[in-house]
């Protein structure tokens, strides 16, 4: 699994005058289908989220309302993705170490999940989430 296979989704826009509309189709517009949604919310300004990578997770984030920065991590390369439009999501495949800061006031975050909560698919030590890529690339 590496960065480049996480990559923004256009989603299709409703353009209407009486407000526009979005909407994500389980694998239609993303490739796994949904069992969970979360969202974050009166997020305080400075505040950083994340800091770890999932086992088997697929999830796509989508800014809401506001704006955030996500850094991604595959163990071998990085980017950083500005998160600032609502039909606009940002997909991300298992074991990419994921961080989230530089919130907007009044962001709201939502996560589409391919998994109900499980704290066993979490590495939310970086050196384990890095031996075990290494492990398997061998
Ligand atoms: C991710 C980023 C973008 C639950 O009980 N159920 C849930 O569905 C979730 C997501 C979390 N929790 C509990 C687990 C912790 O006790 O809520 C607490 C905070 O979770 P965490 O520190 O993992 O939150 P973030 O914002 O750092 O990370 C979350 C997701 O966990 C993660 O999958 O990719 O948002």
């Amino acid at each position: 699994m590496t960065v480049e296979k996480c990559q923004i989704v256009d989603l299709p826009r409703i353009n209407d005058p009486r407000g526009n509309l979005t909407f994500v189709e389980g694998g239609h517009h993303i490739p796994f289908d949904i069992e969970r949604v979360y969202y974050l919310y009166d997020v305080p300004g400075g505040s950083e989220r994340g800091g770890h990578a999932h086992k088997a997770l697929h999830q796509l984030v989508i800014a809401m309302s506001g704006s955030f920065d996500i850094h991604l991590d595959d163990g071998h390369s990085k980017k950083i993705i500005h998160m600032n439009r609502s039909y606009y999501g940002l997909y991300v495949c298992p074991m990419i170490w994921r961080e989230m800061d530089n919130f907007s006031s009044g962001a709201v975050c939502m996560v589409l999940a391919s998994s109900y909560y499980d704290e066993a698919d979490y590495y939310r030590n970086y050196d384990e989430f890095i031996s075990n890529v290494e492990k398997a690339e061998k």
